[in-house]
């Protein structure tokens, strides 16, 4: 279990996250759609996370939704690294009616996301394309490679929830404990 505090001129931040948890999520954000998808990542991750997050939201969701991002990838690098005796690799695909999506991922150290999801618009007022910035500060700051990509489907929130979904267990996969694997790479280090 870590914790980290993250103050910016346009975002004040403190989450407290564990890996190996039991899915209860404190999410406070002031963005419902936001709280209700990150509520989403900690149940299907199995993560316990305490988040707290005051941002400029008068501007728009972007900043408060890129750093929150930017201070779970943080605290997942912090968390998982250096990589040992676990999977490493992850993948699901999720299902949400008639909405599909994809996730596979690799717990490499070395970042870089594949993202297409195909959506635009808005979910109430959350803006579609911030689901990508997430994502992306999500894996550049915690050496995640992860491909994120739409199978099928058309309903906005059906996909966008299918995508956290589908990374939140692509994530418990890959951080899985195994005990026969040592460190997961023929490098020799994660
Ligand atoms: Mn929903």
């Amino acid at each position: 279990m870590k914790t980290l505090t993250r103050n910016t001129r346009e975002t004040r931040i403190t989450a407290t996250l564990e890996v190996y948890g039991e899915g209860k999520a404190e999410i406070s954000t002031n963005i419902g759609f936001f709280n209700h998808m990150l509520e989403s990542l900690c149940k299907h991750a199995n993560w316990n996370l305490k988040l707290q997050c005051d941002g400029d939201l008068e501007v728009d969701f972007h900043h408060s939704v890129e750093d929150c991002g930017i201070v779970l990838g943080t605290l997942l690098k912090n968390l998982l690294f250096p990589i040992q005796k676990i999977e490493r690799f992850g993948n699901a695909s999720i299902v949400m009616d008639e909405a599909c999506v994809e996730c596979d991922l690799d717990l490499s150290n070395r970042p870089f996301l594949v993202f297409d999801l195909n959506t635009a618009g808005k979910v109430g007022n959350f803006d579609c394309e911030l689901v990508e910035e997430f994502f992306r500060a999500v894996v550049i700051n915690a050496g995640i490679s992860a491909h994120i990509i739409k199978k099928r489907g058309k309903n906005k929130h059906h996909l966008i929830e299918a995508t956290f979904k589908a990374f939140a267990v692509a994530l418990r996969r890959a951080s899985a404990k195994n005990e026969t694997l040592g460190i997961p790479s023929t490098k020799g280090v994660l």
